[in-house]
């Protein structure tokens, strides 16, 4: 059976997840803490990071590598477009999601929720309001003027929009929320992926391991 490596309530193992989930390829959740320093994990995945997965003989780390892998191993409810051009743009939108927009959601998540809960410290403020002001903006514009007022963004569900939406979560966790009156598009799509099915499973099971509901 499929292994994952990581933690409910990583943006990065829950696009994982979620593409089991819809193709309902049995998995299995091997329980494993990012910034653990594992030795043993180390030798599954270097970088450390979470999620890891293992497929028979086949070890990969980061989540875009493993959804395009499950995506073609797996064929039954494609989660990639197929029009080359398409399909080259929902990569494009995986990559910057689950690089700078992610970086900058999980630093407001990490102050605010991490911190404070599971480290006993003080958000740093004035780091997360320089995220919030400065340097999300942009991106988020960006993203407005991509996404649509309707629907998802190529038609069906895909893992763009999964990507697109998946550190908006955790920024939630902490507080956050996209400002539907400036990016209604944006705010628009983050509800609806939270609607599809196996999204709110998921969002489901990881606010129970989070102590949220
Ligand atoms: N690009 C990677 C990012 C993975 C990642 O940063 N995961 C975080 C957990 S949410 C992690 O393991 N951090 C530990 C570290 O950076 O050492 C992916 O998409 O899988």
């Amino acid at each position: 059976m499929i292994k994952i490596y990581g933690v409910y309530g990583s943006p990065f193992v829950r696009k994982v997840l979620v593409l089991l989930e819809i193709k309902q390829v049995p998995y299995e959740l091997v329980a494993q803490m990012p910034f653990a320093r594992d030795e043993n994990y180390q030798k599954l995945n270097p970088l450390g990071k979470v999620p890891t997965m293992v497929d028979g003989d086949l070890t990969l780390g980061d989540s875009k590598v493993i959804c395009r892998y499950l995506d073609a191993a797996y064929p039954d409810s494609p989660l990639y477009p197929k029009e080359v051009k398409e399909r080259a743009l929902a990569d494009w939108y995986e990559d910057l999601c689950t690089g700078a927009v992610a970086e900058l959601a999980a630093g407001i998540f990490f102050q605010r929720f991490m911190r404070p809960f599971a480290f006993k410290q003080e958000p740093d403020e004035e780091l997360v309001a320089k995220i919030i002001d400065k340097k999300l903006p942009p991106l988020l514009d960006y993203l407005e003027s991509k996404v649509p007022a309707e629907g998802f963004v190529f038609g069906d569900f895909s893992m763009a929009d999964m990507s697109i939406a998946s550190p908006f979560y955790n920024a939630g966790y902490a507080g956050y929320e996209v400002d539907a009156s400036r990016w209604p598009n944006l705010a628009g799509l983050i509800n609806r992926v939270k609607e599809v099915p196996q999204v709110s499973a998921i969002l489901a099971k990881e606010a129970k391991t989070l102590g949220l509901s």
